[in-house]
């Protein structure tokens, strides 16, 4: 059975990491069966250093990409069989516009506004004595909005920041338009993806910021968010 290594979940949410959710989701959606091992500790097994990574037939792969395209392969590409190849060329376009883009958003939301230096420390690093998580906390933020500045999003203001996450989310509510899934009626890998950051924006409760604000004024991306999450997670 595939072994899937990631974090955990948190509030409602299977993980804390859009990258985690995403292979999760995609596993469901294809109903492949699977285990999912959660723990911070697997980092340190981790081939890239960083979840998720799964293990198949004694075969270990990293990176969210790359696992989707090892299941596809292995397994075939039931999701995305129907889509044209300009259905797939803007699929690929939205999911790297997720992955790229809005991830940093979110990694700017959590780790650079100060009021959820709180939540941080309550969920990520509850398991930690006072006053280490405070410590741990203090240096692990400075480290991440050293990445934030390092990849460019970080020399925004907080303000530019929610104007280009909102562009981003504007884009996928307008192509989401009145669909229950992005492509029609049925799932496909996209929607795996975007569930995979959407959730985390509009329904882990822990953590509040002006941008999963903008993410639940589009009443269509809560609603897929909502649906995706009663069919594929509620059980
Ligand atoms: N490109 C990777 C990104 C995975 C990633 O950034 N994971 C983060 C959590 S969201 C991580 O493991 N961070 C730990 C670290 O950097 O130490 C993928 O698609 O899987």
């Amino acid at each position: 059975m595939i072994k899937l290594y990631k974090f955990g979940s948190i509030d409602d949410v299977c993980d804390a990491s859009p990258f985690c959710v995403k292979v999760e989701a995609y596993l469901r959606l294809a109903k492949l069966p699977y285990e999912a091992l959660s723990g911070t500790h697997y980092l340190r097994k981790a081939p890239k250093g960083k979840l998720p990574y799964i293990e198949d037939n004694g075969k270990i792969i990293a990176d969210s990409s790359f696992i989707l395209e090892y299941l596809k392969e292995t397994y075939g590409d039931t999701l995305d069989a129907e889509l044209s190849d300009a259905d797939k060329a803007i699929a690929h376009a939205f999911i790297k516009m997720i992955d790229e883009n809005m991830y940093w958003i979110l990694v700017h939301a959590r780790w650079k506004l100060d009021h959820n230096s709180e939540a941080l420390k309550k969920l990520f690093f509850g398991g930690i004595p006072f006053p280490l998580n405070k410590i741990v906390v203090f240096i692990m933020r400075k480290n991440v909005i050293k990445k934030l500045y390092a990849q460019g999003i970080g020399r925004h203001s907080d303000e530019e920041i929610v104007e280009i996450g909102n562009r981003d989310l504007k884009a996928l509510a307008d192509f989401l338009d009145g669909k229950p899934y992005f492509f029609g009626d049925q799932p496909t890998t996209l929607d795996a993806v975007a569930y995979g950051m959407l959730v985390q924006m509009i329904r882990m409760a822990s953590f509040t910021a002006p941008i999963f604000d903008k993410a639940k004024s589009y009443k269509n991306l809560v609603e897929f968010t909502d649906r995706f999450h009663e069919n594929y997670f509620s059980a």
